[in-house]
């Protein structure tokens, strides 16, 4: 009792700690879920398409003894589009710059391929520590959690990974989800807080409006289609000649798509299915800046963006 007390006191005096872990693993794997779990406020869009995230997006998680900055990464994959080459340079990137590697694998499914190829690259990386996070547990038994387990650790041992730790996690079913800050949190260095306190990411609110709208146009689209949807917002401007006590956001965003023949579906019947995903976004995103929204859509073609240079610069990439 009394060497923790004094340990504690330790680590609110000189032991502050402050750096960056980021989550890698394939695409779906749960690393989006997991870092607004460890946040405790959605900072990154979440769905079950595969290859949601597009960008890195950061999370900060402080505590009393730390500061945790969380980069979550897009799924790492094998590129059929120019789009695809260039999310995975973003992930090799950022896994070269942070201060420990949690691995995200899903409990639910068998190690395969995908996990192998990224666990490959990760093994030459010899200086930063890596943890495998098995994520979903509450979809699985214990024995099929166990199992996994010990998949991972001799996945680790047939590539000459020496993993710091294997933690298995439910973002979702919030299991365990302090243990793994607990255990990241020794691997980052000393030093000051590298965020105001208070703040939870650094992603700008235009990009999280157009994330969040991204999020509800994904919500029931199959196929190519979810791959082929980008959001711009073009402008964020206070209505003028409104009350003190009654703003108006008035935001204005296009979604683009690839081909005139998907605008349909993202319309939808007699617009409906646009309409929906107006009304589901603005209430997340009046949620976000805390103010009265109007939001104002437009679907608009840009030819096979995701491979074409020029149009991926227009877009951000
Ligand atoms: N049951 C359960 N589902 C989860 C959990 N974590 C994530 N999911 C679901 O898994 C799907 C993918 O989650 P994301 O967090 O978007 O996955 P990701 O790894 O960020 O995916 P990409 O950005 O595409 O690489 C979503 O439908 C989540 O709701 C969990 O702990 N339990
Ligand atoms: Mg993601």
């Amino acid at each position: 009792m009394s060497v923790r007390n004094q340990s504690s006191e330790q680590s609110a005096g000189t032991l502050y700690r402050a750096g960056f872990a980021c989550f890698v693993g394939r695409p779906n794997a749960g690393k989006s879920t997991l870092t607004n779990a460890l946040v405790g406020k959605k900072v990154a869009i979440t769905s079950n398409r595969p290859q949601t995230t597009r960008h890195t997006v950061r999370g900060i998680v402080h505590r009393p003894d730390a500061q945790l900055i969380l980069v979550d990464t897009p799924g790492l994959h094998k590129p059929r589009t120019l789009l695809g080459e260039r999310l995975n340079d973003v992930v090799r990137t950022t896994w070269a710059e942070v201060d420990v590697i949690g691995f995200c694998l899903p409990a639910n499914e068998k190690l395969g391929p995908g996990d192998r190829f990224i666990a490959k690259e990760l093994a030459g990386i010899k200086r930063t520590p890596k943890v495998a996070v098995v994520t979903k547990t509450d979809l699985v038994d214990p024995k099929a959690l166990a199992e996994q387990l010990i998949a991972i650790d001799q996945l680790g041992k047939e590539l000459g990974i020496e993993w710091a730790e294997i933690v298995p996690v439910s973002a979702v079913g919030d299991k365990q989800v302090e243990l793994l800050a607990d255990l990241l949190v020794p691997m980052l260095p000393e030093g000051p807080a590298l965020y105001p306190e208070g703040d939870l990411t650094d992603e700008p609110e235009q990009v999280m409006v157009a994330e969040l709208i991204r999020e509800a146009a994904l919500e029931g689209v199959r196929d190519e289609l979810p791959h082929s949807i980008a959001v711009v917002v073009e402008e964020m401007l206070p209505r003028e000649d409104r009350p003190a006590d009654k703003p108006l956001l008035d935001i204005h965003a296009n979604i683009y798509i690839e081909r005139p023949s998907q605008k349909g579906i993202i319309i939808g019947p007699k617009g409906r299915r646009l309409k929906d995903v107006g009304i589901k976004s603005r209430k997340q995103i009046e949620a976000l800046l805390g103010t009265p929204v109007f939001l104002d859509l437009h679907v608009k073609v840009a030819k096979d963006w995701q491979r074409d240079p020029k149009q991926l610069r227009k877009l951000g990439f």
